[in-house]
């Protein structure tokens, strides 16, 4: 039997924990042979019902699950945890400013990077769900001493998915021929889905549509706005899907990606394709051992790309600069 992964997960009561909790116990997050523990943190108030989530975690049996602890103190909360999936943030409210909403979240963020230098496991990776995700996950990089800024990321997994099955069903093919779909730049409604490199079986997703009004006036809107539609339907948020991102995340980060393709995550940018040294950015990455990660050189950006790259980059340093006085 192997030593189980550590996965501490916050807001772990709230929506997305409630669709997650249960797909990473079940093993699709490791695999079916990889035991695992979690560490579930909430806010007092969510306490008890996040007991009721253990109980049905419990009622469960998962053969995988070999422990499962809740707290609200972060220090116990990521306690050698090998994974940290920072879910839970406080939701825009009526009349909230984006800056407020900056400013509130920021706070936890400052607090939780805090816990994960001093508590976590010295392997640990982070990934940022919780919004503003770039932002947020570039306060708990800076505020985690001694672990290495690569070792965070935020979520635009969902992004990217989403933007394949709207490609997939207008070639009228599976979503799992379309390919090489890189989201650049922020988790928000100004990121870019590129069908400049995209594939659909193999081929440039342009030739297969060969409509590319259609794909720069209603596909990239229907995929920036794709999460408002869901709430507008629903009435509550992507919170399935969001989970669904975060299992494809982990996994693409643990396991060697397919030759000649790539997957979207917002990194700690390198200085790659003129994004700002430090930002927290969406790009295309590989990974060949499923441990370190790189960004893929030599994905073309044409004119049209590269406005929208520098406009969802512009957004990410306005979010920077309103939390400066947070890093
Ligand atoms: P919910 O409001 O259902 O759950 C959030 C949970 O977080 C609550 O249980 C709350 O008690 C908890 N929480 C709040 N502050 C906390 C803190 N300081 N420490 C620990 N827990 C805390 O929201 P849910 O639908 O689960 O969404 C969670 C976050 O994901 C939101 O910020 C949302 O905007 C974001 N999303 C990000 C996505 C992405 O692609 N990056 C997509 C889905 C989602 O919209």
């Amino acid at each position: 039997m192997k030593n189980p992964i550590t996965v501490s997960v916050t807001g772990a009561a709230g929506q997305i924990g409630y669709a997650l909790l249960f797909r990473i116990a079940s093993g699709a997050m490791f695999g079916p042979d990889q035991p695992v523990a979690l560490r579930l943190i909430e806010i007092e108030p969510a306490m008890n019902a996040l007991q009721g989530v253990v109980m049905e975690l419990d009622d469960c049996a998962f053969p995988l699950l070999q422990s499962v602890t809740t707290s609200s103190d972060l220090d116990e909360g990521f306690n050698g945890t090998n994974w940290a999936l920072l879910v839970g943030s406080v939701p825009r409210g009526a009349g909230m400013e984006r800056n407020d909403l900056l400013g509130i979240n920021g706070k936890i963020f400052t607090g939780q990077g805090e816990a994960i230098g001093r508590s976590a496991a010295a392997d640990v990776r982070v990934v940022v769900v919780g919004n503003p995700c770039n932002t947020n996950c570039l306060i708990a990089m800076q505020h985690a001493s001694g672990v290495p800024s690569d070792r965070f990321f935020a979520m635009t997994r969902l992004d990217e998915n989403r933007a394949k099955s709207q490609l997939a069903v207008k070639a009228g093919v599976h979503s799992s021929e379309v390919t090489n779909l890189c989201i650049w730049g922020n988790h928000s409604s100004t990121q870019y889905p590129d069908f400049y490199n995209a594939k659909i079986g193999g081929k440039p997703a342009t030739e297969v549509i060969n409509d590319e009004a259609w794909l720069q006036q209603t596909f990239i809107p229907a995929v920036q706005q794709r999460g408002s539609a869901i709430i507008k339907a629903r009435g509550a948020s992507s919170a399935a899907s969001a989970a669904n991102g975060i299992v494809d995340t982990v996994r693409s980060l643990c396991s060697p990606t397919a030759a000649g393709d790539w997957f979207s995550v917002a990194v700690c940018s390198p200085g790659a394709y003129g994004i700002d040294a430090g930002l927290i950015a969406s790009m295309p990455i590989r990974t060949e051992d499923g441990k370190t990660w790189s960004v893929v050189e030599g994905v073309e950006v044409n004119a049209f790309s590269r406005e929208k790259i520098d406009a969802s980059i512009a957004e990410l340093n306005g979010e920077k600069e309103a939390v400066k006085h947070l890093l």
